[in-house]
């Protein structure tokens, strides 16, 4: 299974350049094939071969697209790297086509090739490499998801939101874990979805929602004034005793409706809004605050801005990290963040993780903050000693 790599374009001169390169940076085993065919041909030959291919978009015969499509047929498990003197959305856009298959997309390339660019990816590649080795993630079935219910294993983590202009700890997202007796901590892509078609979503969301503002009656106690947002599906809203529930768990835990927010994703789509409008007025009628949650994505969409009233506005971190060295994300972001300042909303960029994020949501104005540049999703209790660390480390960024 020896590693190797393989470049496939139909320009000879092109495929000598990038050879060099790759020896340059070290790489010893390096093939190359000027069609489509051929490399096919090679794959066939080596199926133990765990290959990186750099495949060129415009050949001649097979392009690109048809070789990715034979890369699927073939059930391909190695890497790949496209590049092409194309625009660069095209690009993007073959990536996404790849990342749709769930092959091993490490980036692309544009021409001319930068040696920094090339050894970027090259990182990427043994970093992918190892993690391999490491066992497959797998789900849960109902039968667990429901014992992990039942028997309390399921625990809270909160990641905190901050205020941008001030630096203020204004909120915290509760995020559901499973402290799995043999497996250790689980993370919700692993038992979320199985709760959601099991029927088990209810049950989870209303274990979460009281513990979260048992929390949150505890923060108020100690002097923190948070809002504490919680995240429920769509499935959750169609149960039409869910806003009564909510609102005397509010009154139990003697927490202000004005300090829950309630996040809303819808990952299906949903076309008898009856019972969700009913339940999501109710709670609007008294005051708890609505999230839509990953904008822009799935069916967050403008239908559903025209529908609910939501009081905040939470941009997917698909259109925030890198957005202030990208075009398209740039534009996105600005306009999501236009439709939250005219509809009176409150906008919270997610996924924000490094400091040029961060100066760039400066720069836009955004409301709030959340991701790792700020903090990971963590226990109650090690929050305290965050933010002792945060407020040093904002002050050091004014
Ligand atoms: O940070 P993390 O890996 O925990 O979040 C993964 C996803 O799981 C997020 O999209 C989040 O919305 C979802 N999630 C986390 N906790 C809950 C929960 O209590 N209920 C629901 N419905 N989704 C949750
Ligand atoms: O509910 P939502 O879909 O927003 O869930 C947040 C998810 O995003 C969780 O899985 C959380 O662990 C993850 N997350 C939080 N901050 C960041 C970040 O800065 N970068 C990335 N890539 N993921 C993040
Ligand atoms: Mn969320």
């Amino acid at each position: 299974m020896s590693p190797s790599i393989l470049l496939v374009d139909d320009e000879p001169f092109q495929l000598k350049l990038l050879a060099r390169q790759l020896v340059n940076l070290g790489q010893n085993s390096v093939e190359t094939c000027t069609s489509g065919q051929e490399a096919l041909g090679m794959l066939d030959a080596q199926p133990t071969t765990r290959w990186l291919i750099f495949l060129d978009l415009n050949m001649p015969d097979m392009d690109g697209v048809k070789f990715i499509r034979q890369l699927v047929a073939r059930s391909y498990r190695g890497a790949l790297v496209l590049f092409s003197g194309e625009d660069e959305r095209i690009l993007e856009m073959a990536v996404r086509l790849g990342q749709a298959h769930q092959l091993m997309m490490l980036g692309h390339l544009h021409k001319p090739i930068q040696p920094e660019v090339l050894q970027i990816l090259l990182g990427r590649w043994s970093e992918q490499m190892s993690e391999m080795v490491q066992e497959i993630p797998r789900t849960y079935g109902a039968a667990a998801v429901q014992r992990a219910i039942a028997n309390g294993e399921l625990v809270n983590y909160y990641q905190p939101k901050v205020e941008v202009a001030t630096g203020a700890f204004v909120g915290v997202e509760t995020l559901v874990r499973w402290q799995h007796p043999d497996d250790g901590l689980v993370f919700p892509d692993r038992f979320i979805s199985v709760a959601e078609t099991h029927g088990l979503i209810d049950a989870l969301t209303r274990v979460v929602l009281i513990e979260a503002l048992a929390q949150a009656r505890c923060w108020r106690d100690a002097g923190l004034a948070l809002r504490v947002a919680v995240n429920v599906s769509m499935d959750n809203l169609l149960q039409l005793d869910f806003a009564d529930f909510v609102l005397d768990q509010l009154v139990d835990a003697g927490i202000a409706a004005q300090d829950l927010i309630l996040e809303v994703t819808e990952s299906r789509l949903m076309t008898d809004l009856r019972i969700p409008l009913d339940v999501l007025t109710r709670l609007r009628l008294k005051h708890i605050s609505l999230s839509i949650d990953d904008f822009g994505t799935g069916h967050s969409s403008l239908a559903q801005l025209r529908d609910i009233a939501f009081s905040e506005l939470k941009i997917d971190r698909g259109f925030v990290h890198n957005a202030n060295q990208d075009n398209t994300k740039h534009a996105i972001f600005s306009a999501s963040l236009g439709i939250a300042r005219q509809l009176e909303m409150k906008a919270v960029a997610e996924g924000v993780e490094d400091r040029a994020d961060w100066e760039f949501l400066r720069q836009q104005d955004c409301d709030l903050a959340q991701g790792y540049f700020v903090a990971k999703a963590m226990p109650a209790a090690e929050l305290p000693c965050w933010l002792l660390e945060w407020t040093g480390r904002y002050a050091a960024l004014r």
